[in-house]
């Protein structure tokens, strides 16, 4: 069965606990869950990760990259956080590795503070999914899975 990575930057861990007027009150297991749902619908089972570590996401990327390579693995949904206004380290490691790679925000960004507009992995990303609450991972599973191998 081929696999989709859904991978998950700093703070996100704290979904449903706080801030819940910007980013609600689902939880990332909620998310997870969702997600597993989605992915059965289209026979692919999904890798759910979190980490608050710039590094371990990169290492996470270098990882799908391989897994892409063998043939097993989709492509990645990527919510990067804050890490996507900041991090070129998780955009040169996307196009070193040419994953097909959906951007996802649950809020919408460009309806937020300046420093939000900018992302550095949508050019490197096959599309952005923002503003859609959790149903944004939903999306990018689905348009993953529409792309033919
Ligand atoms: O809208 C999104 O999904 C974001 O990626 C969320 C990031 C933010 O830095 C991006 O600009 C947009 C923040 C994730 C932190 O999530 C929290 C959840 C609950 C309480 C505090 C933070």
């Amino acid at each position: 069965m081929s696999t989709v990575f859904v991978l998950n930057g700093p703070n996100l861990n704290l979904l449903g606990t706080r801030e819940p007027a910007i980013y609600g009150s689902t939880t990332l297991a909620d998310i997870e869950a969702l997600c597993r749902a989605e992915a059965g619908k289209h026979g692919l089972s999904v890798d759910f990760r979190q980490s608050n570590l710039e590094g371990v996401l990169v290492d996470w990327i270098h990882e799908a990259g391989k897994a892409f390579a063998a043939g097993t693995l989709k492509g990645v949904v990527f919510n990067a956080g804050a890490y996507t206004h900041t991090s070129l380290a998780l955009a040169d490691a996307t196009k070193a590795t040419g994953i097909p790679l959906v951007e996802v925000h649950i809020s919408n960004v460009h309806a937020r503070e300046p420093v939000r507009h900018h992302s550095f992995l949508s050019p490197v990303a096959r599309g952005i999914i923002v503003g859609f609450g959790p149903l944004g991972y939903a999306l990018g599973i689905a348009a993953l899975a529409s792309l033919t191998a």
